[in-house]
């Protein structure tokens, strides 16, 4: 299709002239016919690009290969070599999901998937993929995640694996927890995986920002990153996710021509075809053109191209035009006489064009995707791209299954078979011509061998050589720093620990100006990554516009409207912070790009990641999921956190849940600060764990989450007595410590524990316990329930399982036992996350929690707490029924507090409405 454009609202200055053209071009249609008027049409518009005469671009081209015939570049390699490489890593790559299967069955793996993008990845690893001794940390590859036995099989040829590692392919725990794992896990196997790509659609989102990000680093001259591409190999299914293509317009529109996608079209995913009545080519090609990429389609191997050539009328175009994928798919797996029948049959020309091949040839004439010419020609033509501004995505189309014999190729169910008889197992043997490698009597479907050509071998050599030659082995995960870096000084942090005085102020508007002061930081400032979706005002955060300047690859073509404003919109080629539009998904990509630079160029880089809480954990749990299995260190932010503190917003604004979904994963360290003092011991703390000399490298690789609120108040300042403020410090980065000892001389004694904004409730109520009550409440914050819990499930293990040493207690026990009297937690999120510690609490001391359970809703905070119950009153009420829980007073004290505090004991219960 041809976007229309503007054509029909100009005037023609010359009809006659347009009349001319017109008729031309019916006189063509009416004798030779369409196909001749289709060809010279395109020749006219290539012509016009060559004299950049602008046209609107087509966004789908016919279902042939992109690079003709005439403009493939001849294959360097030795074609031979390369297919018994290939016929290798094929071998020991279904052999090693075999064996898992036999050694344990049900454990699973992938042989189709593989099979079909061999060649994909053997192009790439013996002519393009360079490694980390090339210049500059060589190439960023991200494979297809179930393509892994591909990747294992090709590292035992190289001598990177044994036969005893393959054998434990999805064998995680034996070994000292040394096996293969299932998918590329840099969590699992550091040394090995960088890019964990398996769950559908984060691999390529997260590609894409990383080659974003690498221009990024260039363009603040913090690494040279211009000879790194990054590759993304993905499948056509894939495609499916939103993640996938949600982002391919900030590819193009920030010209990031160091970014290749490999699409892997064999035109199947798990249950069936992809598009089984469209063609899913055809569509990838539209959507990544309109896009505005360099698209390259690999259609059809060489053998077609003397048909084609053949093709004067377009009947075999036509053909492969209109033929839709769920028709292409049983072609894959049907006789020659079938392929002769249905889709060269119903037309004598076309049938005419065959009559020359038998119906084995014809069963064999192969897709472009297995074809290692036309992939070279793909991939050279993919990396001389560079320079030229567009992204390229290459749509190669195969077989799923391909060489696994009729069983697998092309079968809907081939995606989850991971056996094959002693039968199958012969007949892929001779379909990879290995007779002399692999004798029939050692097939057995018990024990199959693997096969390694020895190290003095051609085939060995030849791939050492090319690996060699392309700057060493891949996948590889270093963590060698090449720019180290400093930590930040402690006056940076100074201006946190001081307080706001009689000033409002919010824990956002603290953070905002911690990030400046590290930001301008002599030693660390650089390496500091802001990272925020269109919500910077939100936040107050705007006002580092003009200071950090916002990264924009080709600088500012324009003067901002509010160009007069000291804090004017700036944009610049090397600004500091990555102001991401409307996508989370996106953000959080940067996050990981920026979070893991350590590992991928060796160059530390600090990622401040500032997202509306709500849209953080629930809406990109899975990328942050991602983010803890590639070991990115850095910070989260959820600002204008709080179910009842971010008012006016309604439900699907008000965030009482980010604490509760973010302990749910392990690398995450989840701080709920109330403070200005708390935000910055807290982000000292994470920044030193990262990258300070003491910690132990098995440490380093965590997340901080910290919420951040929008309430103002004064900011209490960090205590002058040195001991006092380092146990403030200290207990605000390992989760608790007193806030407050009791008021002196009260008949009874109580405990609040308080987070975040809550700490207005707690300590108004410690006022009123003490004034009407007669009792003397202890305040304590409790910054992290989720490190508590964890601390506290750690000693329990150790002591279940050395049941005679002597028992060690959970620090928040023996810190609880340094207080008094029945315990109220109040927080502004669900009652889930003080909950963590319930277990913990000494024996004896009634555990009393105040939440915000329910669904948020639109209101003033005042409201909003009383509705949710968490207000100052319910805290005192919630403290002296633990009291008359431990008969320490009457029940009707309780009652006198409910009557007190005017609350309503028949209102509706916040969780149900
Ligand atoms: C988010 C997500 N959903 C589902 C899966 C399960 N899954 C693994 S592979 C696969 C099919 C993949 O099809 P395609 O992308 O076409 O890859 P192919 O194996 O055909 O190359 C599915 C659904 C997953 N890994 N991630
Ligand atoms: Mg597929």
């Amino acid at each position: 299709m041809i976007f229309d454009g503007y054509v029909h609202q100009l005037p023609d200055t010359d009809p006659g002239e347009t009349e001319e053209w017109l008729d031309s071009l019916d006189a063509v249609v009416d004798t030779h016919g369409k196909t001749r008027a289709r060809f010279l049409l395109s020749r006219l518009l290539s012509h016009a690009n060559a004299r950049q005469v602008s046209f609107p671009a087509t966004v789908s081209t016919p279902y042939v290969n992109t690079i003709p015939r005439e403009q493939e570049l001849w294959f360097p390699g030795d074609e031979h070599i390369e297919r018994r490489i290939r016929a290798f890593i094929r071998w020991n790559a279904a052999i090693m999901v075999v064996k898992a299967n036999k050694l344990a069955d049900g454990i699973g793996g992938h042989l189709s998937t593989f099979a079909s993008s061999a060649s994909l990845y053997e192009i790439g690893f013996n002519h393009f993929f360079r490694g980390k001794d090339a210049d500059g940390m060589g190439d960023h590859v991200y494979f297809q995640g179930h393509a892994a036995p591909g990747v294992y099989a090709r590292a035992f040829l190289e001598g990177r694996l044994t036969t005893d590692d393959l054998d434990h392919f999805r064998r995680e725990i034996g070994r000292g927890g040394r096996g293969l794992s299932s998918y590329p896990h840099p969590r699992l196997m550091p040394d090995f995986w960088e890019f964990p790509t398996v769950s559908m659609g984060l691999g390529p989102i997260s590609a894409l920002y990383h080659a974003r990000f690498n221009r990024y680093l260039a363009n603040r001259q913090l690494d040279d990153t211009s000879n790194s591409r990054v590759w993304a190999f993905l499948g056509d299914g894939e495609c499916d996710e939103p993640e996938t293509l949600g982002a391919i317009s900030l590819a193009a529109r920030e010209h990031l021509d160091n970014l290749v996608f490999v699409v892997n079209c064999n035109l199947q995913r798990l249950d069936g075809p992809v598009r089984g009545n469209g063609k899913v080519i055809q569509e990838l090609e539209a959507v990544f053109r309109g896009a505005g990429w360099n698209v390259i389609k690999v259609i059809w191997g060489s053998k077609w191209d003397e048909l084609l050539a053949q093709d004067k009328d377009g009947v075999l175009l036509n053909q492969m035009n209109t033929t839709v994928d769920g028709e292409f798919q049983r072609y894959a797996v049907e006789s020659g006489n079938y392929i002769r029948e249905n889709f060269f049959g119903p037309d004598p020309r076309l049938r005419q064009m065959v009559s020359h091949l038998s119906d084995d040839e014809l069963r064999n004439l192969p897709r472009g995707g297995h074809d290692y010419t036309k992939l070279y020609a793909a991939y050279r033509s993919a990396v001389e791209n560079l320079g030229s501004g567009r992204p390229t995505v290459i749509l190669a189309k195969t077989v799923k299954g391909w060489t696994l014999g009729p069983g697998f190729e092309g079968r809907n169910s081939t995606h989850s078979i991971k056996k094959m008889t002693e039968q199958q197992l012969l007949e892929l043997r001779d379909r990879l011509h290995l007779h002399e490698e692999i004798p029939e009597s050692s097939i057995t479907a018990d024990d199959p061998p693997y096969f390694r050509p020895s190290e003095d071998s051609i085939e060995y050599q030849y791939m050492m050589e090319r690996r060699k030659s392309l700057g060493g082995v891949l996948p590889r995960r270093t963590t060698t720093v090449r720019r180290p870096i400093s930590m930040p000084s402690p006056e940076t942090f100074a201006e946190m620990n001081a307080g706001s005085g009689e000033m409002a102020v919010s824990t956002t508007m603290g953070f905002t100006r911690l990030l400046r002061s590290l930001c301008r930081d002599e030693g660390i400032g650089r390496r500091i990554v802001p990272i925020i979706p269109d919500e910077a005002r939100t936040f107050g955060m705007d006002s580092l516009f003009r200071e950090l300047e916002i990264y924009a690859a080709q600088g500012q073509k324009y003067e901002p409207v509010d160009h007069d404003l000291l804090l004017s919109y700036t944009e610049d080629s090397d600004g500091q912070i990555l102001e991401e539009g409307i996508t989370e998904s996106g953000s959080m990509a940067s996050f990981i790009a920026a979070g893991t630079s350590y590992a991928t160029r060796g160059v530390p880089m600090i990622p401040f990641y500032t997202f509306y809480s709500m849209f953080g954990f629930q809406r990109t749990g899975d990328l942050i999921w991602q983010a803890a299995d590639i070991r990115a260190r850095g910070f989260l932010m959820g600002a204008t956190a709080g179910r009842t503190t971010l008012l006016g917003e309604g439900l699907q604004h008000q965030d009482g849940h980010s604490l509760v979904l973010a302990s749910t994963v392990p690398a995450v360290q989840a701080f709920d600060p109330a403070f200005a003092y708390e935000v910055g011991a807290i982000v000292r703390a994470g920044i030193d764990q990262m990258y300070g000399p003491d910690t132990p490298d098995a440490e380093r690789d965590v997340i901080y989450y910290l919420t951040l609120y929008n309430e103002n108040y004064p900011m209490p300042a960090l205590p002058e007595d040195p001991t006092l403020a380092e146990e403030f410090s200290r207990g605000a980065v390992r989760g608790m410590y007193r806030f407050a000892a009791a008021p002196e001389g009260r008949a009874r004694r109580a405990t609040i524990l308080f987070s975040g904004v809550a700490h207005a409730a707690a300590r108004q109520a410690v006022d009123e316990l003490a004034k009407h009550y007669d009792v003397g409440a202890e305040l304590w914050s409790v910054t992290n329930y989720k490190r508590l819990r964890e601390q506290a499930m750690a000693t329990e293990r150790v002591n279940r399982l050395h049941p005679t040493a002597e028992r060690q207690v959970p620090l928040v026990s023996s810190l609880l036992s340094e207080s008094t009297g029945p315990i109220t937690a109040v927080t502004d999120f669900m009652c889930a996350v003080p909950e963590q510690i319930g277990r913990y609490v000494p024996s004896g001391r009634p555990f009393k929690v105040l939440g915000t359970d329910g669904m948020g809703r639109s209101d003033t905070r005042e409201a909003l707490r009383r509705h949710f119950e968490v207000d100052c009153g319910h805290v005192v009420v919630s403290t002296l029924e633990g009291l008359a829980d431990l008969g320490e007073v009457d029940r009707s004290v309780v009652a006198d507090a409910i009557a007190r505090y005017d609350i309503d004991p028949d209102a509706v219960d916040p969780f149900l409405v």
